[in-house]
């Protein structure tokens, strides 16, 4: 059992007052302690950025990696302790500039981690640049003419790179989210989970109120199975309404059971023996 006292940490969030993160943060909290997730059966990781700084505020077992490297860490992680629940927290900037390759290739092998991208359009903690995410035209501290590229839309990006489960949420809606991380945990497989947060000091536009006024729950008859139809809905026009919830959700073998090694029993219940590799230097030689 996981208690909110058993997941408060010495340090106080140093987010700007409104930050999206303050709501993926408590997110979080309430799924983990819903499930029980503490430091004997659960490691967090996340990248460089604003969002980063989650790993200081739940005490749970983390690493920090370097800008780009969240998914890199937590796929290690999950293959030499697959017993493990893994989430990787990564941001906009963090997950598709710096860690784009490390993002299509999770994706393509199927490791069975939790992806949080925490998207607010811009890099934060780097005070206000263009992200990939950023809009076209979009005015940012880099860009005050306005953005001249197009973004990535993250949910058909991962769907086009292999993802198993994809799904967008939003930071204010705590309860909601909450639910979301516990079902893309619970999926067997890569989940990626698009969270929309604003980011209150350098991007006036993206703020609660329209993330309040455009988002939209993906009706009950929507069916996850259906690819064409997870596509259709992830690059949806229709004005400025995004709508939320699982996109797409299938059953295929994760990365860590495609290894015979790790795949009866982890890798850290492997114990180590002394070879002499001497022969094999010499047939490489
Ligand atoms: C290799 C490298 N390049 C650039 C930086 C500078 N840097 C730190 S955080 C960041 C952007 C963070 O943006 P995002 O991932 O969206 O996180 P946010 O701060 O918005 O949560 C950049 C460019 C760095 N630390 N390391
Ligand atoms: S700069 Fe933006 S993302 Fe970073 S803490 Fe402040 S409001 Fe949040």
């Amino acid at each position: 059992m996981t208690t909110p006292a058993d997941l408060v940490t010495p340090n106080m969030p140093s987010w700007c007052p409104g930050c999206g993160n303050f709501g993926i943060w408590a997110a979080f909290k309430n799924a983990a302690v819903k499930q029980g997730w503490d430091n004997t059966n659960t490691v967090i990781t996340a990248g460089i950025g604003c969002h980063g700084h989650i790993v200081n505020f739940v005490k749970l077992t983390a690493f920090e990696g370097l800008h780009g490297r969240a998914l890199p860490v937590a796929s290690g992680i999950k293959m030499v302790n697959h017993r493990l629940n893994v989430f990787a927290f990564t941001g906009d900037g963090d997950c598709l500039s710096e860690g784009g390759n490390h993002f299509i290739h999770t994706c393509r092998r199927n490791h069975n981690i939790t992806i949080l991208l925490h998207n607010n359009d811009i890099y934060g903690l780097t005070t206000g640049q263009c992200s990939p995410t950023s809009p076209h035209d979009f005015k940012t501290g880099s860009t005050p003419q306005g953005n001249p590229d197009q973004p990535f839309n993250v949910l058909s990006l991962a769907l086009a790179s292999g993802a198993t489960f994809v799904a967008r949420g939003y930071s204010g809606d705590i309860n909601g989210l909450a639910d979301l991380i516990i079902k893309a945990n619970d999926h067997q497989g890569v989940s990626v989970v698009e969270i929309l947060q604003p980011c209150t000091t350098f991007d006036k536009t993206h703020t609660h109120t329209y993330f309040r006024e455009n988002c939209y729950q993906l009706p009950p008859d929507y069916n996850p199975t259906n690819l064409n139809q997870a596509f259709s809905k992830a690059i949806e026009v229709d004005g400025t309404k995004l709508p939320l919830g699982i996109f797409y959700q299938v059953q295929k073998s994760t990365a860590e059971s495609e290894f015979p090694q790790i795949s009866s029993h982890p890798l850290v219940d492997t114990p180590p023996s002394i070879r002499n590799i001497n022969d094999l230097f010499k047939k490489l030689r």
